[in-house]
């Protein structure tokens, strides 16, 4: 058993300049400060990962860029282009939305950054490792065919998936998106093919506002396999892990995949600044064994997973230990911080979370299937 990890200090270096989603601007009252998506977050992940030891027991994979056709593959060379263009200008540029800044030379980290999904997905497939994570940035998951939003420029999952049927011949690939955010690019997508099952579980109209209902799902060809989980602010460990029984592992043993591709954000969790749910460390952990348990059952334990977001620099260490730690089979590193939320209210099941989660599995069951058979 072996587990992959990607980790490149380019990834640290991305750019998005000071200021939240609002640039910094003393007119206006806003003052200077780390975006919240500064990369040291995801630079202390993987310093987590080094320090507590875990790395001694993951196989080190090595990421490149994508190439132009592997982005071509999903992209729309007019986006591609205008990325390259604005990387090589001094202050480089925006990924689309006018929301995910980039520095200059950032056409390279981000092709780094799908070249690392690239990277693991052909070494699970392969069969150099059995599973993997790569901790990768910028993330990718809202990024569109034709533009990049939400702090996303090239949709890295989208791009490993094609790459893994294009290249290594698989043929049914499905993603389970857990960052907190709708996983709105990799869903368009995908959107009239039935090769792609996409699964996003989130918090309901977080990011974007206007998608990521449990009524979408795919077109034409595609209908029946874009599955939505939408939960209400507040959704904890219990709330998750109810989800993922009553909907995404049956909606994965209905698809039979050949390979599983995670979005694992981390933003999801209690102490993030960017939503209101309320996962932990060992919330991440159990997602990922469930995820692995049913990997064995349908595609020979071969799950890769690809970072997306999370935003709090104390935490999103923590959650990716423990992730990577179940992935490997290892110890998990402790997490000191279970301590600070232990017995606040939110972490169980709520009768009004257990009726929600329901209804939406009684959807699936009956509605959504429809369009399948
Ligand atoms: C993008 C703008 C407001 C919220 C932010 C979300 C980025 C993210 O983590 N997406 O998964
Ligand atoms: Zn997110």
């Amino acid at each position: 058993m072996s587990t992959g990890y990607i980790w490149n200090e380019l990834y640290g270096w991305w750019d998005m300049g000071s200021g939240g989603l609002a640039p910094a601007d003393p007119r206006k009252g806003l003052q200077p400060l780390a975006h919240w998506a500064h990369p040291d977050t995801k630079r202390r992940l993987h310093e987590l990962v080094a320090v507590s030891g875990i790395m001694d027991g993951l196989t080190r994979i090595q990421s490149r860029k994508a190439t132009e056709e592997e982005l071509l593959r999903v992209h729309r060379a007019e986006h591609v282009d205008r990325i390259r263009r604005e990387s090589d200008t001094p202050k480089g540029g925006d990924a689309g939305d006018g929301n995910s800044p980039f520095g200059a030379g950032g056409y390279d980290i981000a092709r780094l950054s799908a070249g690392g999904a690239i990277a693991l997905v052909e070494a699970v497939v392969t069969g150099e490792v059995n599973n993997g994570y790569a901790v990768i940035n910028p993330p990718g998951h809202h990024a569109r065919s034709d533009k990049g939003m939400g702090f996303c420029v090239f949709n890295n999952v989208a791009v490993a998936v094609r790459h893994a049927q294009a290249a290594l011949g698989v043929e049914r690939v499905a993603v389970v998106d857990w960052d907190v955010h709708h996983g709105n690019g990799t869903q368009e997508i995908f959107w009239e093919d039935p090769s792609v099952l996409t699964v996003s579980i989130h918090q309901e109209l977080c990011f974007p506002t206007d998608s990521g209902y449990v009524e979408e799902r795919g077109k034409s060809a595609g209908e029946g396999y874009a599955v939505n989980v939408p939960l209400a602010p507040g959704a904890g460990h219990e709330s998750y892990l109810y989800a993922m029984d009553r909907i995404i592992l049956p909606a994965l043993r209905r698809f039979e995949p050949e390979l599983i591709v995670v979005a694992s954000g981390f933003d999801a969790s209690v102490h993030d600044p960017l939503a209101r749910q309320m996962a932990t460390s060992s919330t991440f952990a159990t997602l990922t064994r469930r995820v692995l348990a049913v990997a064995d059952e349908l595609c020979l334990g071969r799950v890769a997973m690809m970072q997306e977001g999370g935003y709090s620099p104390h935490y999103v260490p923590f959650c990716g230990a423990a992730v990577i730690s179940e992935l490997a089979g290892l110890e998990p590193v402790p997490d000191p911080y279970l301590a600070v939320t232990a017995g606040s209210r939110g972490f169980a099941l709520e009768p009004h979370q257990r009726e929600e989660i329901d209804a939406m599995a009684l959807f699936f069951e009956t509605e959504h299937r429809k369009s399948i058979s």
